[in-house]
């Protein structure tokens, strides 16, 4: 492969000259070149082949042992002043940022290969895509791209000879905690990573660039850059209307993107079909609408919890050409997982390569998992029986509607819609979410998460709200905004909510109330649907449960005001003013 692109090329000689590899390797995104990498990594053990009679086209890799998450406390945003990130993100100088971990990466490639994948997120010469090119000195990361990212030679024709593109360095060193850094550099367009070799750490066109970068990049050209999904949902008339939807990590995006309608709904001749389940890029149109593209090209989604009940479409979707990491491997070179389909092999290799056996207990009398909790499939988007017939649209889908969600066990209702866009940017900015055993942190611990992009926004947290309320005042057709909670627990400690395919009952409410067509009972926090407002046909929850799952108890809502107000105060003169004056009506209508 030949690049004319010469600032490319020099980029690439610069790399080369500070991390020493023994070759370079350019990524064309060929099949023939794909097949060749994973015989390399067969041979040297980082890849295993899986069963290809039961698992065509599937492989198997295990990490280190430390590395099976992305690490936020070692995610640095490097902007020349530190004002520019906020008291959200973490903050290095660039000089800082590349002394560290050019230390790091001096030398750290001699006997590697370094690959150079071109790739594209969005579909490549679409207005809304951006290009990459990713340095890697690992095979599994080059796979991992070739999936998740339009790779190769299309890209680098794209790119031209002068082209922009986000300079993305990640090498596995020697894969050290005490050595790892991932670092943001939005002024200079470029990512560094090092001392990881998994999932969002170093798959570097997804949360670094496609969040932590393009969200920059959004605020300077006017779009926007979101953790959401987009999924479109059919009626009976073959219509779609498509929403966007953000949630914080581990609140089941995957599945809600790829859900099957409920038994009761069926009637009504839905369909869903999946965009993207994690980023949309989203940005105004000539027609004054907002119109979203999943910048992705392939899934990396949680594999505990996956099956053929939870969700049938992304089951389906994993049984072909798709990387699974860190799963449990059984004897007959298959993969199993917790909460999957099957019940568990006699026997198999866990996620730490142990031997393993059901019912197996730890020092500690716990029960010994498989599959880490955090074990994900990398699967392309085309393997997906409900990818939308758009997912490669120049540009975008519509969206109707704008979706903030949390995990809360009490306080937000099921549903309710903000009065307005500047409410539905305080609903947004003020989002917040319990964390699960999953999860790093204390489990049960309320975190501010606004629109889900906590640890995703790549500049100070005050301006990417400014950006928001501004982005309001350009539409001729604002999408409405809503609020949504699965997870609103009894008493005793139980789901009030089915969750899965039910909740296209709540997203039905949500598309009729932006054609003017549902029911709803004005509340100090919103637009909260009527008893009778959902159709519940096929699912009796009981008029005490829903009436539970729709309160607004303005005692808990006057509690939570108190944290809303640390919140907001870490951001001193920067938060816009429209906030608090949203923070003040709230009070007001709450009665305080
Ligand atoms: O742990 C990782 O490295 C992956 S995190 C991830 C992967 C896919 C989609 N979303 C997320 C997330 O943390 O939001
Ligand atoms: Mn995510």
């Amino acid at each position: 492969m030949i690049c004319e692109h010469m600032k490319l090329n020099e980029w690439v000689d610069e790399m080369t000259a500070m991390c020493e590899p023994d070759q370079i390797v350019w990524i064309d995104g060929s099949e023939e070149q794909k097949k060749e990498l994973e015989q390399e990594a067969f041979s040297t053990g980082e890849l295993i082949q899986l069963d290809q009679e039961k698992w065509p086209g599937c492989v198997y890799h295990r990490t280190a042992l430390n590395d099976v998450a992305r690490t936020e406390n070692l995610t640095y945003i490097c902007t020349r002043n530190e004002e520019d990130v906020g008291p959200i993100n973490n903050w290095m100088s660039p000089v800082e940022g590349y002394r560290r971990a050019g230390e790091i990466f001096r030398g750290s490639m001699k006997g590697r290969t370094m690959y150079v994948i071109p790739f594209s997120m969005g579909p490549v010469g679409s207005p809304f895509s951006k290009i990459g090119v990713e340095l890697t000195d690992s095979i599994y990361v080059v796979l991992n791209m070739l999936i998740m990212t339009r790779v190769g030679t299309e890209v680098l024709e794209q790119l031209g000879t002068d082209g922009e593109f986000t300079k993305c360095l990640h090498g596995k060193a020697e894969r050290d905690i005490e050595k790892r850094l991932i670092l943001h550099f939005p002024e200079y367009n470029t990512i560094w990573s090092v001392g990881s070799g998994y999932g969002g750490n170093v798959l570097l066109g997804k949360k670094c660039l496609a969040l932590r970068i393009a969200s920059f990049l959004a605020r300077e050209e006017g779009w926007f850059a979101e953790h959401m999904l987009i999924l479109g949902v059919e009626n009976t008339e073959g219509n779609i209307d498509y929403v966007a939807a953000a949630f914080p990590s581990a609140c089941g995006k995957t599945n809600l993107a790829m859900l099957i309608p409920p038994e009761g709904l069926k009637v009504k001749g839905y369909r869903i079909w999946t965009v993207g389940d994690d980023i949309a890029w989203m940005r105004i149109d000539s027609d004054g609408a907002l119109w979203g593209v999943n910048p992705e090209a392939g899934f990396f989604g949680v594999v505990p919890g996956t099956n053929s009940r939870t969700n049938p479409n992304g089951f389906k979707m994993i049984q072909k050409n798709t990387i699974f990491t860190n799963v449990l491997l059984t004897s007959d070179n298959g993969v199993w997982w917790e909460d999957g389909e099957d019940d568990p092999p006699a026997e198999g290799t866990d996620w730490t390569g142990k031997p393993w056996r059901p019912g197996m207990k730890d020092a500690d009398g716990k029960p010994v998992v498989g599959a880490n909790p955090n074990s994900r499939f990398t699967a392309p988007a085309t393997e997906c029986p409900c990818l939308s017939r758009r997912w490669e649209h120049h540009h975008g889908v519509p969206i109707s509607a704008l979706i903030f969600g949390g995990r809360r066990a009490r306080l937000a209702p099921l549903v309710y819609e903000a009065f307005d866009w500047q409410h539905g940017v305080y609903v947004a900015a003020t989002m917040a979410s319990e964390r699960t055993a999953a999860q790093y942190g204390k489990q049960g611990e309320v975190r501010r998460d606004p629109m889900a992009m906590r640890p995703f926004c790549g500049y100070n947290m005050a301006d990417y709200f400014r950006h928001w309320l501004d982005m309001g005042k350009h539409f001729k057709k604002q999408p409405r905004i809503f609020h949504v909670n699965w997870f609103r627990q009894d008493a005793s400690g139980e789901f009030m909510w089915p969750g899965y395919g039910d909740n296209l009952r709540v997203i039905e409410w949500i598309l009729e109330r932006c054609e003017g067509t549902a029911d709803a009972e004005q509340t100090p926090i919103g637009w909260v649907p009527k008893l009778d407002s959902l159709d519940m046909t096929g699912l009796d929850l009981g008029q005490d449960t829903m009436k539970a799952l729709l309160s607004v108890d303005a005692e808990e809502w006057k509690r939570e005001l108190a944290d809303i107000e640390d919140f907001f105060k870490q951001f001193g003169a920067r938060l816009p003013g429209e906030l608090w004056q949203e923070y003040e009506a709230l009070k007001e209508r709450l009665g305080v």
